[in-house]
């Protein structure tokens, strides 16, 4: 939990021993669930502001290098001109993921949360002030690549996103079953790899139904292109018609 580690905190910690802690398991305990609390708050108000403007926010998760960049690259090229996009992008530093969203043509703002492990309804609620979506647009929201923190950290968003790759082994929505409990949709990339690792792809989507019987799955290679039409028609179907007036 993040509250154990420190870094859900404004201060900064010495991360030298983790082993070591000072408080007593009551008081963590109070923090983390007084920093959820506060995170909750802002996440409804972010929420509200969402669907008063009828912005359709998916929150982007994976482990680190699963994909989530590409297939934002690929969704916002092919997409061009059909849907109305911005992006937010999180990482602990650099700028390259907010450049090659950039280089695409759309509106980008990156977010850096140093020591951070994920993205908080606060940072998104300052990103929104600087990037003012427009009405019916759709909102990507890309987190820090790690596949825990991020799970207990609701951004307001409407569907949660979450990418595995073939490279990471079929077991994974056993291991971090909250990442794929809080998901609606998940996307297996990288397929063009499958004959070259040891993945058995009927397993992985059997581990992560175990986790989440309702969860959506498609598979995709960013790379070949294959199966990116299924995500598209995913995408098209979750956008909310504007409600017409008079
Ligand atoms: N073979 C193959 N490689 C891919 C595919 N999709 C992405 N990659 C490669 O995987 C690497 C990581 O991709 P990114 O899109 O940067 O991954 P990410 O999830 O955004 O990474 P972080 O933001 O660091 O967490 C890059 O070298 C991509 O070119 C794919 O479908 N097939
Ligand atoms: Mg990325």
């Amino acid at each position: 939990m993040c509250a154990t580690c420190g870094c859900s905190s404004d201060q900064h910690h010495e991360h030298d021993d983790h082993h070591h802690h000072h408080h007593d398991q009551k008081t963590v305990i109070d923090v983390e669930r007084d920093i959820l609390h506060q995170n909750n708050l802002l996440a409804e108000r972010n929420r509200g502001y969402f669907d008063a403007k009828n912005i359709l926010c998916l929150n982007l998760v994976s482990s680190p290098g699963s994909g989530k960049t590409s297939l934002l690259e690929k969704t916002l090229t092919d997409l061009k001109g059909e849907l109305d996009f911005v992006v937010i992008e999180g990482d602990q530093q650099t700028t390259n993921d907010a450049d090659r969203i950039h280089a695409t043509g759309t509106k980008v703002t990156q977010i850096n949360t140093g020591k951070g492990c994920h993205l908080d309804s606060h940072m998104i609620f300052h990103a929104l002030q600087g990037l003012k979506p427009k009405e019916n647009s759709i909102l990507f929201i890309e987190n820090v690549g790690n596949l825990v923190c991020p799970a207990m950290f609701d951004l307001g968003e409407k569907e949660r996103v979450v990418i595995m790759s073939v490279t990471e082994g079929d077991d994974k929505p056993l291991k971090y079953p909250d990442m794929f409990h809080t998901s609606t949709l998940c996307i297996i990339n990288k397929t063009d790899l499958l004959p070259y690792v040891p993945f058995d792809i009927n397993k992985a989507k059997e581990n992560a139904k175990k986790v989440n019987h309702k969860l959506e799955i498609i598979e995709v290679s960013c790379t070949s292109g294959e199966g990116l039409s299924q995500w598209y028609d995913w995408l098209k179907s979750k956008v909310p018609v504007p409600e017409m007036v008079g």
